[in-house]
Parts: structure tokens; sequence; C-alpha cells
């Protein structure tokens, strides 16, 4: 696996301003894959100093060559489809099948999507006797997390340079490498140097540095939601624009007319595929109480089916945070049937597919964001207790409705306090907005949404 030694900054590969590395580990096998530098206050400053430079330049570029740039750069992720999945699996952990289908693929068609919206979008209006001139925000600090490494850079970086802002990336600490790979593309893909920049390093140094700049324009964060309240406060404080994707604790509502054993096999499959790690995880499947003895049947033997096939969580860390939550879990009275807080594996951060039965809304397990295979079954007397439930977290990421009739789940689902909600399944749309109600954060990804992120208005009156 390749490591740059250097940062990415104005077009080139750059020595960090410190000596200070940062180790990349192979969560199954917990060896070490390479190093990259932690980068610094300083190496966040040349960074912000050379996107700031070539801001105008890329601004004034026509929105048709900014498409054509993304669409360039589209193929090059595209021809090294192979690569990014190999990456992901090496410093993630995730099976090479998952990686190639979800971790490659995603990012490449929403690359690809912003590509023809560039071209698309109406960066100038008339409306009544003004034009409206969509315009670049500016300079743009983008702060990801691992759990879908280049998704979440691609997510932001996309739409930002599609509206001609430029970029300061700082990718997570676990998972640099992909996003050294994306340098590369972007190199290869021919944008101007200066356009986009990598500042590999820690949260609380780099990522700090970059929030707190004070010739950054907007800040993009996705993580914790712990850090992105200090985002928020750093920002609110500097009056910046911020954009916040958090965590999220959705419910997969099955109504009693649903097809319930392929509403358990699907939502079971949503919870434990990469390995729990995933915002809008329906980690609360919703039974009604006719139905509840039936879909643990159904739950436990789908769990069961898991044991091996899903990778380890990302870090010690990470399957300590886990082990604690399914420990607590059992200590307020639910109850295991499928998987447990002992380690499957001795090697490498393996966590057992877990299954939680008599789980209530108020236990710590309904209630926060576990960020692994564990999901909590929950009963519900009537749709009100239901909707009740579904809403009763501080979260509002992401849920699934079922039901025999369409109607009857988008009637529900309309009802629910959440930003994005399948209904009987869903198929993921590249551009379609998401984004959280509540404390799942501020703003949208993906789509049309997602590029308006990255535009401020201006109105000239005739
Ligand atoms: O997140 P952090 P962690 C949730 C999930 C998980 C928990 C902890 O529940 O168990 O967060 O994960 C950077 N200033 N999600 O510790 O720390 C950091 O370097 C600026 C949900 O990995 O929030 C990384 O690039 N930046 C989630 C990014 O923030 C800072 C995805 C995310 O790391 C910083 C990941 C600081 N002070 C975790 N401290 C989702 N919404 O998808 C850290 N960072």
């Amino acid at each position: 696996m390749k490591a740059h030694d250097g940062m990415y900054i104005d077009g080139g590969w750059r020595p960090a301003a410190g000596a200070d590395t940062i180790e990349v580990v192979n969560p199954v096998d917990e060896q070490i894959l390479g190093r990259v530098p932690a980068g610094t206050a300083e190496d966040v400053d040349a960074a912000v100093r050379a996107a700031r430079a070539a801001l105008p330049g890329w601004a004034a570029t026509a929105p048709a060559d900014r498409a054509a740039r993304l669409g360039a750069l589209r193929d090059v992720l595209s021809a090294r489809a192979e690569e990014i999945a190999e990456t992901v699996t090496a410093e993630l952990g995730s099976p090479l099948k998952f990686s190639q289908a979800v971790h490659a693929a995603v990012p490449i068609a929403v690359a690809g999507s912003y590509a023809e919206l560039a071209a698309a979008y109406a960066f100038e209006e008339k409306v009544g006797n003004s034009t409206v001139h969509h315009e670049p925000v500016g300079v743009v600090g983008a702060i990801t997390p691992w759990n879908y490494p280049l998704h979440q850079i691609v997510a932001k970086v996309a739409p930002a340079l599609a509206a001609g802002c430029t970029v300061v990336l700082k990718p997570a600490e676990d998972t640099p490498l992909v996003a050294q790979l994306f340098a590369e593309a972007v190199h290869e893909a021919g944008l101007p140097a200066g356009v986009f920049n990598l500042v590999t390093g820690l949260g609380p140094v780099a990522g700090q540095a970059l929030a707190e700049h004070p010739d950054v324009d907007l800040v993009s964060f996705t993580g914790s939601t712990a850090v992105g309240r200090k985002i928020a406060a750093v920002a609110g404080a500097a009056i910046k624009k911020v954009a916040l994707e958090l965590g999220g604790k959705s419910a997969n509502v099955i109504l009693p007319s649903a097809d319930l054993a392929k509403a358990v096999n699907v939502g079971v499959a949503n919870v434990m595929s990469n390995s729990g790690q995933t915002c809008s995880a329906w980690t609360r499947m919703l039974v009604h109480t006719s139905q509840y003895e039936e879909a643990l049947g159904l739950a436990a033997a789908a769990a069961a089916k898991y044991g091996d096939r899903i990778g380890p969580v990302v870090n010690a860390k990470q399957r300590e945070r886990v082990r604690s939550y399914i420990e607590k879990g059992l200590a307020e009275g639910a109850r295991l049937i499928a998987g447990g807080p002992e380690a499957p594996r001795e090697r490498g951060y393996f966590v057992s597919p877990t299954v939680f039965a008599d789980v209530t809304p108020d236990m710590t397990i309904a209630q926060e964001e576990i960020f692994g295979p564990v999901l909590s079954v929950l009963a519900y007397t009537d749709e009100e207790d239901a909707l009740r439930i579904a809403n009763g977290t501080v979260y509002g990421l992401a849920g699934a409705v079922w039901a025999g009739d369409e109607a009857e789940a988008v009637a529900f689902a309309r009802r629910m306090e959440t930003g994005q909600v399948d209904i009987n399944g869903g198929r993921f749309n590249p551009r379609a907005p998401f984004g959280g109600y509540k404390q799942s954060g501020v703003g949208r990804e993906l789509g049309v949404h997602g590029l308006a992120e990255y535009l401020q208005t201006k109105s000239l009156q005739f």
C-alpha cells in the first residue's frame, strides 16, 4: 500500500512542516500498512493559502469547464476503482466485495452526478426585475470520517468544486491512504493547482486548525456529534458557514401489513453492513407486539448468518466502545438473541453481529449511536406508539417504513422527524438530499441540495 510522506498542496506533494507521523493499521490483522504525516497548523495554513490563491481563477471558470474537470475526475476514479476498493479494504477492513460495490462505486457515481449538475445548474436566474447569481462561498475546509472514507470526501469535494469553491481536506486519521489516492486522482484529472489540497493529521490538531482558520469561509464536517458541536461553536463565533453531518439512531418501522420476513432480513442486513459503521443505519427495529416473537426469530437467524462475513470495526477504541454499549444493554435489562460482548477473534477488531430483544425506548442502546453491528428490536402497540418511539431520540438522520401498501408507508414516513426514509426497502439515489433533522446535523449532502450548500446568492435589481 503506497503512502505519501508529504501533503498535497498547490498542485504537488510538499514536505510536511513537522516530523510527526500517523500509523495506518489494518483492522483485520493489526499490521501497520504505512505512515502518513501528522499535519500541524502550519501545514493547514499553507494549504488554505493555496486554496485562497486559486479561488478567483476557479470561481471564474465557466460551469461547463468545471463540469469537464469533474467528469475527468470521475473517469480517473473509475479507472482506479479496483485500487480504491483494495485501499479501503486494507485500512478500514471491509470485505473486498463490499468495498468494490459501495466504497468505490458510490463515490464514482456521486462524482459523475456533480459533473452533470455543474453543467446543468442555473448559476444565474431571472426573478422578476432581478437577476440572481449563485456564487461560490469561497474556501471550504472539509473534515471527514473513516466509515465511508472516499464517499465522505467526494460528497463534499465534488459539490464544492462544482460550485466554484476551492478546498482543503483533512481526512480521518484511520483512513488517510484513500484520501491520498483521491489527491492523486485530482492531479491526474488536471484540476488547477490549489483548487484541491490535502492535509493529513489528527483531529484536535490539523482538524481544529482548519475549522478555526480565519480564511476558511465554510467548514463542512462529518463525524461525531461531540466534535460537530465544537466546530459549530467555532464557526458561530466567526460567523462562518457550517455544514454538519452527525450521528443517527434511525428507526426501521415495520407496520403490521408489511412483508415481515423481508423487512426483518433487509433490516438486519442494513445494520450489519459496513460492520454497523453507518450514520444512517436502521439501528432500532420497531415491530408490532403481535408480530414481535416471530420477528425476533427471524432477526436472530438473519444475524447468525452474518457470522464472519462482516469485517471488523475500524480500531481498538471503536471495538471497546461497541463492547461497552453491549454490556450496558445487558446491564439495563435487554436480552441478547444473537452475538454478545466477547470478541469473536483474538486478532483484529472484530465484533459479533449482535441483536437485542426486550429493548425499551429509554434504554441507552435505544438512544445513543453505537456505531457497530448491534441491532435493538423494540415492540410497539399501535401506530401512534410507533411514531412516538421513532421520533423519540435527539437524532433524525434516516429511517425506513415497511407496509403492504406504499401509500400507508408514505403517510407514516411523512410524520417522521428525519431527513431520509426508505419505503419498503428503498434504493440508494446519489441525487437525493441526505442530512439530518434535530441533532443529526445542519445542511444537506448530495444532489442539487448538496450543491446549494457551497453557493451564496447575490441579486442584482434592475
Ligand atoms: O469521530 P470524530 P470518531 C460517530 C460514531 C463514532 C463516534 C466516534 O458514533 O462511534 O462518532 O468516532 C476529526 N476539530 N461517528 O472518534 O472524532 C477527526 O480527525 C476538528 C459518526 O472517529 O468526530 C476526523 O477527521 N476536527 C460519523 C473527523 O473529525 C476533529 C462518522 C471525525 O472524527 C476534531 C464517524 C476537532 N477537535 C463517527 N476532533 C457519521 N456521522 O457518519 C476530531 N476531528
